[in-house]
């Protein structure tokens, strides 16, 4: 009888093949994975725990929160605080550098989530996420913000957890993207998606189309392409799919391909697009590289992006490599008059 490798056998095999490993990395991710557990649990109670709907409270980025916005947040802080993994943590729901409180040892690695991504779909009762990204910080020191402040090609690990019609994580350690579904059974997460890889091209593009009076030419001239049909210049006839969840979006991109965009909005200067870098367009761009996919701002490979903030927005453009690799040389082209 062949048992399916957990997630914390497929972390310890790899560990294995490192030789300065310590265990404190596989230890992390056993919390992490904890964590999304919990989260599942709590997301799909739903309606029984009276938790759906709004909090009444805002965030640091103006955003309206809901309850589980809050619930989800605390969760991942309280899973992970204590672990002595951890040197300082960034949540998308906190305005600050959540710090390891003083009665818990200090560690060398830095967590950045979205506890729930996609959260406007809590009540409609469709697919939403969290999104994790580990970096290196300073053994044993608060983490400050300059620790923080790396570029995504610095990221150690990162994941997203789906809470859909299964509970499913996807990670990268920087070798390649494996998927892990929660065997509600056995409580464990287990490889079933080995592997992953996004298809070099797509006739599938996910935006949200209500904003597209605010989009930059390049964004109009692609999408209008696509748009088109056979008839036009891409010659083929191009479906549309918008979840409203990243998560979703990104997971439905390595599992057939596609292309998605969150692009430069005109709207306001100060928001040049809607998704977060560091714990958003970060760890999901790290994820789609890793499965042969390519990921942009339209103008810079995304994990070359110097931060300068830790709620920094961006504009995201993924998926697969020959779609975004177009709509960069459409920047490019435009760029140059
Ligand atoms: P959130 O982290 O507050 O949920 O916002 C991020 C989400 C993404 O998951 C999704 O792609 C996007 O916002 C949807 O935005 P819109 O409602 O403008 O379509
Ligand atoms: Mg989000």
């Amino acid at each position: 009888m062949s048992l399916q490798i957990t997630l914390t056998q497929f972390i310890i095999n790899q560990q294995r093949l490192l030789d300065d490993a310590t265990g404190d990395f596989t230890l992390l991710l056993n919390d992490i994975a904890v964590a999304c557990k919990r989260i599942s649990h709590a997301v799909n109670r739903g309606a029984i725990t009276g938790k759906l709907g709004s909090a009444n409270s805002e965030n640091v980025q103006g955003e309206t929160q809901k309850q589980l916005d809050i619930i989800t947040n605390d969760i991942m802080v309280g899973s992970l605080e204590w672990t002595g993994h951890l040197a300082g943590m960034v949540s998308e729901e906190i305005d600050d550098i959540i710090a390891i409180p003083a009665q818990y040892p200090k560690g060398k690695y830095l967590a950045l989530f979205d506890p729930l991504d996609g959260s406007s779909n809590i009540d409609v009762n469709l697919t939403v996420g969290t999104i994790f990204s580990i970096l290196k910080g300073q053994e044993g020191h608060d983490a400050k913000l300059d620790d923080f402040l790396q570029q995504g090609s610095k990221q150690v690990c990162a994941g997203f957890v789906l809470y859909g019609p299964s509970t499913m994580m996807i990670l990268t350690t920087g070798h390649g993207v494996n998927g892990f579904t929660l065997d509600q059974d056995i409580g464990e997460f287990v490889l079933t998606h080995e592997n992953m890889t996004v298809p070099e091209d797509t006739s599938e593009f996910a935006i949200n189309m209500s904003n597209q009076q605010f989009w930059e030419q390049p964004v109009q001239r692609y999408i209008d392409e696509c748009m088109q049909g056979a008839k036009g210049v891409r010659e083929k006839p191009f479906n549309m799919r918008w979840v409203a969840s990243m998560v979703a979006d990104a997971y439905r991109i390595l599992t057939r391909g596609g292309i998605f965009l969150y692009p430069l909005d005109r709207r306001n200067p100060d928001k040049p697009g809607k998704l977060r870098l560091m714990y958003e367009a970060n760890p999901i761009g790290f994820i789609i590289e890793q499965a042969g996919g390519a990921c942009s701002t339209g103008r810079e490979r995304m994990l070359d992006v110097c931060p300068c903030a830790l709620h920094q927005r961006v504009p995201v453009i993924l998926g697969s490599k020959n779609e975004v690799d177009r709509i960069d040389a459409y920047h490019r082209q435009y760029d140059l008059g």
